[in-house]
């Protein structure tokens, strides 16, 4: 059978992790176990019919998001998409907090208001999302520029997918972030599909960082399911950025393992093309990578997973054991112009 749009991955040697501090490393796999197991347990909870709303699920992706907010500092501001809950929790939102919002509790990131489309904490640096593909790219520019001004240092980081990259705002946000230098890193999870669409049937370039080139900023396309690619890269901009140098685009090659939301199996994806990917799973790859390293163990690794399975069903515990927000703060928090 000829089986047509289909790109497989190209996995690039990695370097040994000798030279990383072990708790950065440490630290790495536990924000990808804790995504991946955050997003196994909302699945599982809304297959029983205990959570409810629509939710996109970001799994397999977790190396991208991961690697691109640990190389951040802990003022840096990411945007998030409507794929968001792997980036929040990358960025050091707490798994309770996002549980309880993704059950409409008050105890959530967003007194329960929000839902999975609208997570995010400005204590942690990530601005709650906007579920308007593309609307990010120009706040992320706007927020660089307020950083620029006020001489702050920081540096803002945009979340969006291959798919938003044909959207004019996105353009634009690209086009006043290079005319302006501004401190703001433009990141593309490019996981092959906006819904159901791959790229190839609305894209006639193959990697979305050439584009970058036409508005005169660096453009990168990397593997995006190792974690430490993703870092090195995203430090490499993130220095630039702050020593004035403007805006890039960094392109993270990666793949969602479901559907584009929770009822959609994904069916459109070619078997091969799915199966090549899955091989590139981030989590077990990066297990494997740690196991090679003298300074970890077996043992090590399975405390971790344990204690984050913990965390994650006391989240659930405490979420619906919270209050959903009271009728008379419904015009709380909400803003209209
Ligand atoms: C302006 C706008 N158009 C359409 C949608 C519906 N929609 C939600 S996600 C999505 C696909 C986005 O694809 P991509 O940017 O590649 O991100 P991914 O879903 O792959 O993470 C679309 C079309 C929307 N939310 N906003």
């Amino acid at each position: 059978m000829q089986v047509l749009n289909m790109r497989l991955p190209e996995i690039p040697d990695v370097a040994p992790l000798a030279d990383y501090d072990a708790g950065l490393l440490t630290e790495t796999y536990r924000r990808m176990v804790l995504i991946r197991q955050f997003e196994m347990k909302v699945n599982e909870l809304f297959l029983q019919g205990i959570m409810p709303g629509t939710i996109h699920l970001s799994l397999g992706q977790e190396a991208s998001v991961v690697g691109a907010c640990l190389a951040l500092e802990a003022d840096d501001v990411i945007t998030l998409t409507h794929r968001g809950h792997g980036q929040a929790l990358a960025k050091g939102l707490s798994a309770d907090a996002l549980m309880a919002e993704l059950f409409g509790k008050e105890t959530g990131c967003c007194q329960g208001k929000g839902g999975s489309l609208h997570i995010g904490d400005m204590s942690v640096g990530a601005l709650p999302a906007i579920a308007i593909v593309g609307a990010s790219s120009p706040i992320a520019a706007g927020m660089a520029f307020a950083f620029k001004r006020q001489e702050t240092g920081q540096v803002a980081l945009n979340f969006f997918g291959e798919g938003t990259a044909n959207k004019g705002d996105w353009h634009e946000a690209l086009n006043l972030a290079a005319i302006w230098n501004l401190p703001v890193i433009f990141l593309c999870e490019n996981n092959l599909y906006g819904v159901s669409t791959h790229i190839t049937e609305v894209m006639a370039i193959e990697y979305v960082a050439e584009r970058a080139s036409a508005y005169g900023m660096p453009g990168r396309t990397i593997y995006g399911n190792d974690p430490i690619i993703v870092y090195e890269a995203v430090r490499t901009a993130a220095n630039r950025a702050r020593a004035g140098a403007g805006p890039a685009l960094i392109e993270c090659l990666t793949y969602r393992r479901g559907g584009h939301k929770r009822d959609d199996p994904g069916a459109y994806r070619p078997q091969e093309e799915v199966e090549a990917w899955f091989k590139t799973d981030p989590i077990p790859a990066f297990r494997d990578r740690l196991l090679q390293d003298p300074r970890f163990s077996t043992s090590v690794i399975e405390d971790l997973e344990a204690s984050v399975k913990t965390a994650i069903d006391a989240s659930v515990d405490l979420a619906q054991a919270s209050d959903t927000p009271a009728v008379a703060s419904a015009l709380e928090h909400v803003y209209a112009d």
